[in-house]
């Protein structure tokens, strides 16, 4: 009894010390970002990815889980004070609850902290206790990152590209009436700088929520705390020969370079120069449904994203990272449960190509990248309906607007990415061959068993190939 007792509290002593000694000396950090267009799927793969963690069932590709290292991985207070807490709590209850439903569309960059207790493999493993490693997951809008372009522009430059894109829009139109009154104002009001940045905020909403993705500023569509003031109140001017030293060029040039020391900078500085491993999400069966415009701006998208990471892309950038680099990029295709598990090598395949490309056009060489077809979660089930006498491989879910049961046939991807990536490049209105369906289903009413994350698709390969490796 007493040798028990005493044993008892010399491993506990042990533990501790041993605590003491990671704490002070050496607890592996890992900062995650997580980063996607608008709608990609950002909050709702954090959340997944968190729940399955902390219940590891659905991990088996995990290799730390498959080799049953992991001893237990909870939230911590994250380090840094100033920076929202990703509200997984919130997001959890909204997939999770019994009417679930999709989490909020969130506004700015948010954080969490996981820490897992792993215990080593190899050799090691049997003489040393377990060790901490903390995950930093960082939640941050895509859209953010493609302002990097705009840091070595002038705004005349600028300007003139979207203003371009603007008139070939339906959704500029109200826009550029309004830009052609601004012309070469000299005494301006204050109302007019504000009503000619609402003018061009609009446009900027309207062609996102037409799935468009080239849209600068980022901040303009997310203006968080920022709102209102003079940094995220301008618009593109047509550049004038002599601009007036007073007028409303000028103003809106000073603006766009506040814009860049006071929005940009910040966030490369304070958010982009710590992450180790990145994950991009994509919404590409989205961009397939849209057609082949919508294509090519993901793959310009994908480039000025990859872009972003490339060693040595600015000065700048360079002086902030000094010689630091992300070391593993994901480009993930989301929401794969809209397609039968038949057809997701070949979304698979998509990626790969686009990745492809945006390596090459971006001249991007560094970190290791791969892409991946998942769904964070998974809100459908596979089924095989017949039509027209042909079966056709589906998937069965519970539609977001009726609440009704319905079975979606996406349409055959192509084997080739290339059939296409060539009609996307050279400028094709439609697809030629073949039409690409979607549905907006909503998440399934989930019966988890102890132990159990939220069902996914492949959540467990991705984690394996942004973290595997520090656990
Ligand atoms: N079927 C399915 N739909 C998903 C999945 N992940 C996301 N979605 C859909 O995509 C929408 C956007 O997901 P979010 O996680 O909120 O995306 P986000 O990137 O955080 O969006 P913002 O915060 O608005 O930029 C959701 O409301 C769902 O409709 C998934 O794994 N499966
Ligand atoms: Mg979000």
């Amino acid at each position: 009894m007493v040798i028990g007792t005493l044993a008892d509290g010399v491993t506990r002593r042990v533990e501790a010390v041993g605590d003491g000694i990671s704490g002070m000396f050496f607890e592996p950090v890992v900062r995650l970002g997580v980063t996607g267009l608008a709608r990609a799927g950002k909050t709702v793969f954090i959340t997944s990815l968190v729940a399955n963690l902390m219940d590891r069932a659905r991990m088996t590709q995990l290799v730390a889980q498959s080799e049953g290292r992991i001893v237990t991985a909870y939230l911590q207070p994250q380090p840094d004070d100033t920076v929202p807490r990703f509200d997984y709590e919130t997001h959890l209850a909204a997939l999770t609850s019994p009417e679930p439903h999709w989490p909020d569309s969130t506004r700015t960059v948010s954080e969490l902290r996981l820490s897992m207790k792993i215990r080593p493999g190899g050799l090691l493993g049997g003489f040393s206790g377990p060790r901490t490693v903390h995950i930093d997951i960082v939640d941050y809008p895509g859209e953010w990152l493609l302002d990097l372009s705009l840091l070595d522009r002038a705004y005349a430059e600028w300007s003139v590209e979207v203003l371009e894109q603007a008139r070939t829009r339906p959704q500029g139109a109200a826009f550029i009436a309004a830009v052609e009154e601004a012309r070469d104002i000299r005494d301006w009001s204050e109302p007019q700088a504000k009503a000619l940045a609402e003018a061009y905020r609009a446009y900027l909403v309207a062609a996102r929520d037409a799935g468009h993705m080239d849209i600068t500023p980022g901040r303009f569509l997310l203006p968080g705390e920022m709102e209102g003031s003079p940094a995220l109140t301008f618009a593109p001017l047509p550049p004038e020969d002599a601009p007036h030293r007073k007028g409303l060029w000028r103003e809106m040039e000073r603006r766009f370079e506040a814009y860049k020391d006071r929005v940009v900078q910040p966030f490369f500085r304070d958010h982009f120069s710590r992450i180790d491993r990145q994950v991009v999400l994509v919404d590409a069966l989205g961009a397939i449904h849209g057609g082949p415009q919508k294509v090519e701006e993901l793959r310009c998208a994908m480039a000025g994203i990859l872009g972003a990471f490339r060693p040595g892309r600015n000065a700048f950038l360079s002086r902030l990272l000094m010689g630091k680099r992300v070391e593993k990029i994901l480009f993930a295709a989301t929401k794969a449960d809209h397609l039968h598990h038949t057809q997701h090598a070949r979304l698979t395949a998509i990626m790969e190509a686009l990745l492809r490309d945006a390596r090459d056009r971006a001249a991007f060489a560094g970190a290791e990248t791969a892409a991946m077809s998942i769904a964070a979660l998974r809100a459908t089930v596979e089924e095989t309906v017949s039509h027209n006498g042909q079966s056709l491989d589906a998937v069965r879910g519970r539609l977001l607007s009726t609440g009704k049961q319905a079975a979606l046939y996406p349409g055959d991807l192509p084997a080739d990415p290339a059939r296409l990536l060539t009609p996307a490049r050279t400028g094709a209105d439609s697809w030629l061959d073949a039409d690409y369906n979607i549905m907006a289903f909503a998440p399934a009413p989930l019966r988890l068993k102890p132990g159990e994350g939220p069902p996914h698709i492949r959540l467990d390969r991705a984690a394996q190939f942004l973290i595997g490796d520090r656990l």
